[in-house]
Formats: C-alpha cells, structure tokens, sequence
C-alpha cells in the first residue's frame, strides 16, 4: 500500500474509532483531531526510542524551567519534522478535505508574553533536532495569553481558551504528581530546620511530545498543572466555615490559571510568586526522582543534570534545590550549594529595571518562610567565600530579595542573549559580580528554528533553496551561503523575486479579507513584537504620518507605493503603549481613506497578533522594522525569521542588530540611529527632544498634526498628552532619531525601486542568514554551559 492511502487509512481510523464520527458527519475539527492523533502515533516510536536509549546510556540531560513556552501550533510542525507534508496534503484531499484549513482550525498555544517564550519553543525543537536528551518544564496554563480586538482602534482584551477543545498533543500522567507546599512556617529541632507548610497543592504532569527534524530525536515537554490536595479542608467545613474550607481548592484553581500578561513591568504580586515557585519546586522533585531511580550519591547530580533558568522566573531552584537536599536528603548546606552551582545556568533576558525580578521580603517569607531563611544563608556564604566582595551587592537589600543577584550566585555560567546584551550584562547588570566572578558571564547569541520559520512558514522559499542548492539545509543552515553564486544569475532572481510576490499575493488576500486593500507589488514593511515604548512603534508611525503628508503635497512625485503593517500586543495595564496602538488605529483609519495617497500608502494593523500571524507575515515582508532605542532589545529574534525570509532590516545597533549586520554586510542593511553608547550621552542634555524637534521640520509638521486632532477629529485633544511627552519626555529618544530614520527609510525607497538591486540584497539576506538558526545557540549552550553530548 503507498504512503498515501496509508496514512488515509489511519486518519479515517481515528475518525471512526478515536472519535465515534462517521463520515458524512465529521466537522473541521474531526479532520483535524483525526489527523493529529494519525501523525502523533508515528512519533511514539521516536519518542520511546529516545527515552529508552537515554535511560540505557544512562546520559546527562538538560531540564530546561520556563514560565514560558509561546508553542503556537503543532501539527504541520510534526508533519513537516517527520518529512509526510506531501502524504498529508494527499491524504486530505483524499478525503475531500482541503488541509489547509485542517491545519489552520488548531488554536495556537499562546503559553507566553512574546520573544522570551517563543525562544524556549525553539529551543525545544532545536534540542530534539539535534539529539540533545532535555526535558522542558513548563505551567499548562488554563488561559493562554489574552485574545486582543479593537473597539474604536483601542486594545480590548478576551480570555483566550486554549484547551476548550481536546489538546491532542499532550497525555496527562496522573501518575507524576508532586506536593507543592506554601507558607506555615519553620520551626527547629535538633538542629533541623522543618518546614510546617500552611498550605499545599498538587502538581500534575501533562506531557507534550517535541519532535525533531526528520523524526530522529523526540524530548518531552512537562506542563504541570494544578489541583488541590483535599477537595476542602473538612475540619473547617464541619465547623460551619464553608468559604475557608474551599480556600485549598481555590488556590489551586488559581495556580495555573491564567498566564501573567505583563512582560514589562514587574508587579511583585504574590500569586506569580506562587506560580514560580510551583513550576520549580515540581520539576526538581521531577528531576530528583528520575536521577535516584539508578543513582544513589546526590553530589553525582551535576554530572546527570543540567538546569538551565530561563530568566530569574524559576531563579527559586537555587534555594529549592538546596532545601530538597539538605532538608529531604540530608545533604551538608555547603556540599548542596556546591551541587546546586553545578547544576544550574542562569540565561538573561532583559535589562530594563523595571523588568527585574524583587520580591519584597515580607512577601517572599509569607510565602516560602524556609526559602526566605535559605537565601540568606546564601548571602552570608556568599560574602564569606569572596572575602573581597563588597557589601552592596548582596541578593537581599533593602528589605527585598533581588531574583538577579540570586540566579547569578547559585549559577556556574550566566549568559546574555547577544554580543551586545552579554557585554551590558556585564557592565551595567552585574559589573561587581563579574569582577568577583570573572569568566561566569558568557554570550549565547540568540537563533530561531529553520524548519518553522522558514521551510514550514514558506514552502515557495524553501522549494526554490532545494532546487539550488539540494536537500540538507534545514539542519545545516550555514548552507544557504551556497545560494552566493546563484545571486548573481538572472533567473535565479526571477524565481526568488516570484516567491516573495507568491507569499504578498497570499498576505495581500488575507489582508483584504480583514478589510483593507492593499496591492502586493508595494513595499511590505513590517514591524511585528509587542508593543512597548522601548521598542519604538511611535517612531514608525511618525514616519508614516510624516510619508503620508510629503506624498501629498506632491502626489504625482517618484513615489514607492508601500503598506506598513503593524502586530502586537501591549500589557493590558500599560496605558501609553495602549494610546500608541489607538494611535497607529487612528492613523490607518485616515490614511487608509484618503483618495490622494490611494495605494501609495496603507497602514495595516490585523488584531490578535500570534505566533500563526507571524508566520503569514514573515514570509510576505519586504522589510524588517527593529528600530529598538539602542541598548534596549537584549536580541531579538523575530529581526533573524525576517532575514532567513528575504527581508532586509533597517534597524538601530542593537541586541543582534549588530551581528545581523556583521554576517549580512553594511550594504545590504538599512543602518540608522543613535548607538547604545551614544544613547545615555545624548539623555544627559535635558533639552535633547526639544533641540531635535526644532532642528526637523517634517518632525515639527507631524506633531502639530497629531496635536491638532488631524488622526482624532472626534476628539482632537486625544495625544495632547502624547505630544506633550515627546517634547518634553522623551525617554526613548524618538525624536532624537527621527531625522536618521526618515533618511534610511529613503534609502529603502530608492533601493526598493531599483529591482534588482533589491533582490540581491534580500537573497543575501537569506544566504547569510545561517547564522541565526537555533540549532548553532543550542550546540553553544551544549558545550559551554550543559557539557552534554547529542546522543545521534
Ligand atoms: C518579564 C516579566 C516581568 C515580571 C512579570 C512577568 C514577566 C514575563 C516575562 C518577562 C520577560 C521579559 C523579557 C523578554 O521577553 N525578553 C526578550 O527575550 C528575547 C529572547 O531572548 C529577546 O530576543 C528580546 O530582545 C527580549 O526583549
């Protein structure tokens, strides 16, 4: 029987026997879950091969703690790694069923804010391509990150219901389930520290398998979710007290609720406390478990296992570690702080302050009293190890538990996210604790997996990649330098050119079905992320307002017709994000109806940006926005999917900017702004947006429409406040780069209009893209972090 009728046999198996739905009966949801449970079970034998051998070569694992794993979808993914696309469209249209869709019904798996979260699920794919035995732990929260619309162009935000249809990716092990006590208190005997919590909660495992490329390889992905130990506390029901005797049900209701939406500001609230110490504590009981099942010594542990620390968010495993063994297995504390340094790796993230984890001491000890006592048995250790450290740099200061200085001491390697980040980490995070420390602090630069985000994302791309340069590529992505002679050939840059308008056809119809027309021979420039000062969406739509007004005044001027499209989110608390996306509204509103510019210009803003949208996005863009005020994006990792796709960048120095430029060269990337040494010089002149809004007319001009009420005649003093504070609190330094800005996007334009000159310089992008898959991050954190070996 072929491959086809095979795989036909067994989805339409499934429909009968896994789903109880006949035929003429099955929705797209039948289709879907069939196909799912028919592509899931061929990789049960990878999966279970992998384990075993992992078990019988007794290997080293990595456990890989995130708060966050932002998954997206799982079916083509599994489809592609396991090399059926071919059989499964067959398949499908087989059985009258047309796949896209079929794959297209999957609601994403929204387990994260934004890059930190999409990370760690490349990393996880990145692990099982190349055979790295790891485990990533991680909540099952109920509610994924918020659905987002617009109500009059503002953010309104909706629960998202990720698991309101069956999950077909994961198994529930009722099996791995652990205590996870809270609060009580400690008391001593013996010299024993016992810790008598006043609460607990059970944490449960659901397992989702990660399957690697060409199905060699699968890992585990444990999302742990909650439930209460005791339904309710009977003693206090009998006594009449009903609300308190629920109390365990509902906060283990809560746990796992609901995932904290606020990726910018740090609230210090005691329930995302919880949350962390929930994941960590259940994935060390986890990892402690599954070592003593065939090893007896704990000071071996480091030698079994890797723990790497995605943020400060699990930065308790210090402490948690310790407790599990000197409290539970009877370790001496300074053996198990020993073991514990061994074990973990600390990777970070961000710099902003005010994203940095501190937990007031009150809180912390309330909620973890034997952790709190623990920390500062760390401290004291730590200042008496390292006679020459200064007092000031300890982990709790000012009555607060800094989650920074904690990672970074329980950890035997600290690492940024690109060469940039890395060496501010060292000198403006921890200069101190570098200096105590030297060589602890590493540069891991950021990478984004191959297969999803551009083999899957774009099949138009790929195909023509295989076509010159062979079968291969997705696993060794430095290849695509191979594509360098072919760039050069004329009909190579027809057939490159063809797929970009393939996928703009593509976006341009789903655009439209949103209500906008735009016409695909237009320059796409994109700027999708989270919405964040920082990052600089304003800067973007002051230069649309500021192209919209230059095109009318001389309408039958040279013009490059373009559509700038903007995705993303903002904190729901975070009220001047939120004005920025009413903003961007407003202005996509007016110019998007104006007969004069027509299809010169547009501005498109799709609601709900996921990680499915970018993968339509990508693959369609022309340019890539990363216009981040320098020093502030620690990588970035959508400005790597967008050059892998063929879209150059115009960017500030920042984060990876920098090594997108090196490895793509200065002439095939659209350089503009202040550097991230030159952006704190610049702050010390308190005058420094107002000298540069004086010193731009077409700045001045586009302020005083906003001010005027030009993009909000229903309210025309709706950005006085915005105005106000580009003129007067400019942080960000958007009107200090504004003029550097405009003149890159002219230089975009004219290359733009030059054809091909510009797709030479988007198939080097591509070819010199290499670089940045996550495969290359994961093998460095092998070596200089995990010394784990692959095991294929
Ligand atoms: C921070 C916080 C603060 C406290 C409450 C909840 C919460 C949730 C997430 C975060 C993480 C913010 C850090 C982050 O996402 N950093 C991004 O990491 C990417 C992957 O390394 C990197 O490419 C981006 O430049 C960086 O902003």
């Amino acid at each position: 029987m072929n491959a086809v009728s095979n795989l036909r046999d067994e989805i339409l198996r499934h429909l009968t026997f896994t789903l109880g739905k006949d035929r003429p009966n099955a929705t797209v949801y039948d289709w879907r879950m069939a196909l799912s449970y028919a592509v899931r079970d061929r990789i049960m034998v990878p999966w279970f091969d992998a384990t075993r051998r992992t078990w019988a070569e007794d290997r080293k694992r990595v456990y890989y703690l995130s708060m966050e794993f932002l998954i997206g979808r799982l079916l083509e993914d599994a489809i592609i790694n396991l090399g059926i696309h071919h059989e499964a469209e067959e398949a499908m249209a087989a059985l009258g069923q047309d796949f896209r869709a079929v794959v297209e019904d999957e609601p994403d798996a929204a387990l994260g804010n934004g890059g930190l979260g999409r990370l760690a699920a490349c990393f996880m794919e990145s692990m099982a391509t190349l055979g790295c035995p790891a485990y990533g732990y991680g909540i099952r929260y109920e509610n994924g990150l918020f659905r987002q619309r617009f109500q009059t162009g503002q953010q309104v935000e909706a629960p998202e219901d990720w698991l309101a249809q069956t999950h077909p990716w994961e198994f529930p092990r009722p099996e791995a389930k652990y205590v996870i006590p809270f609060g009580g208190h400690v008391e001593t005997k013996g010299g024993q520290s016992i810790w008598v919590p006043g609460a607990s909660v059970h944490a449960m495992a659901h397992d989702t398998l990660v399957i690697g490329w060409q199905g060699k390889w699968a890992n585990t992905l444990r999302f742990w979710s909650a439930e209460p130990t005791n339904l309710f506390d009977l003693e206090r029901f009998n006594r009449g007290d009903y609300t308190a005797a629920a109390e365990p049900e509902v906060l283990a209701r809560t746990l796992s609720r609901v995932l904290y939406p606020d990726d910018t500001t740090y609230q210090g609230k005691e329930l995302r406390l919880k949350q962390e110490f929930f994941l960590t504590s259940a994935a060390l009981q986890d990892i402690l478990r599954r070592f003593l099942q065939n090893h007896a010594d704990l000071r071996a542990l480091p030698n079994h296992v890797a723990i790497q620390m995605n943020d400060t968010h699990p930065a308790i495993a210090g402490p948690e570690l310790i407790r599990l063994l000197v409290d539970e297995h009877h370790m001496d504390f300074r053996d198990a702080v020993n073991v514990a340094q061994k074990c973990l790796g600390y990777t970070n993230h961000t710099l902003l302050p005010e994203a940095l984890e501190r937990w007031a001491t009150f809180t912390f000890g309330n909620v973890l009293p034997r952790h709190m006592q623990i920390v500062e048995q760390i401290d004291h250790w730590h200042l008496d190890e390292n006679h020459s450290r200064p007092h000031y740099v300890g982990i709790v200061k000012h009555h607060e538990v800094r989650m920074g200085e904690l990672a970074f001491i329980m950890s035997h390697k600290v690492n940024g996210v690109s060469a940039l980040h890395s060496d501010l980490v060292k000198q403006n995070l921890f200069p101190e604790l570098d200096k105590l420390h030297p060589g602890r602090i590493i540069n891991q630069t950021n990478g984004v997996t191959p297969r999803r985000w551009l083999k899957m994302c774009n099949p138009a791309l790929s195909g023509l990649i295989t076509e010159t340069i062979g079968e291969g590529w997705e696993s060794h992505l430095d290849r695509l330098r191979e594509l360098e002679p072919a760039i050069d050939t004329k009909p190579f840059l027809a057939d490159f050119g063809a797929a970009k308008r393939q996928n703009k056809v593509a976006l341009s119809n789903w655009i439209g079905g949103q209500g906008v027309s735009v016409s695909p021979d237009a320059l796409f420039d994109v700027q999708i992320k989270r919405i964040h000062e920082y990052k600089r969406q304003l800067l973007n739509i002051l230069e649309t307002i500021a192209r919209w007004s230059a095109i009318r005044d001389k309408p039958n001027g040279d013009w490059v017709p373009r559509v700038k499209i903007f995705g993303g989110k903002s904190a729901p608390g975070y009220a001047v994000a939120k004005e920025i996306i009413h903003l961007i509204n407003d202005v996509a509103r007016t110019i998007n109806a104006d007969p004069v510019t027509g299809d010169l210009l547009k501005v498109v803003f799709p609601p709900n940006y996921n990680v499915s949208m970018a993968q339509r996005l990508v693959p369609a863009a022309d340019l890539s926005e990363q216009i981040s005020t320098a020093g502030k994006e620690a990588s970035g990792t959508g400005n790597m999917k967008f050059m892998m796709n063929g879209a150059p960048t115009i960017g500030t120095l920042d984060g990876a900017n920098v090594e997108i430029l090196k490895e793509v060269g200065a002439e095939n990337f659209f350089l503009f702004g202040l550097t991230a040494e030159e952006v704190p010089k610049r702050r010390e002149n308190p005058e420094h947006s107002a000298n540069a809004i004086e010193a731009s007319k077409p700045l001045q001009d586009v302020l005083q429409m906003i001010a005027e009420g030009r993009f909000s005649p229903e309210q025309k003093d709706r950005y006085h406040g915005l105005v106000h504070r580009i003129w007067h609190h400019d942080y960000f330094l958007v009107a200090s780069d504004f003029d550097s800005y405009i003149k890159a996007q002219e230089c975009a334009d004219a290359a733009f209009a030059d054809r091909d000159r510009w797709l030479r310089m988007a198939a080097l992008n591509t070819a010199r893209s290499g670089f940045f898959s996550s495969d290359r991050t994961i093998r460095g954190y092998m070596q200089d972090i995990w010394s784990v070996e692959p095991a294929i």
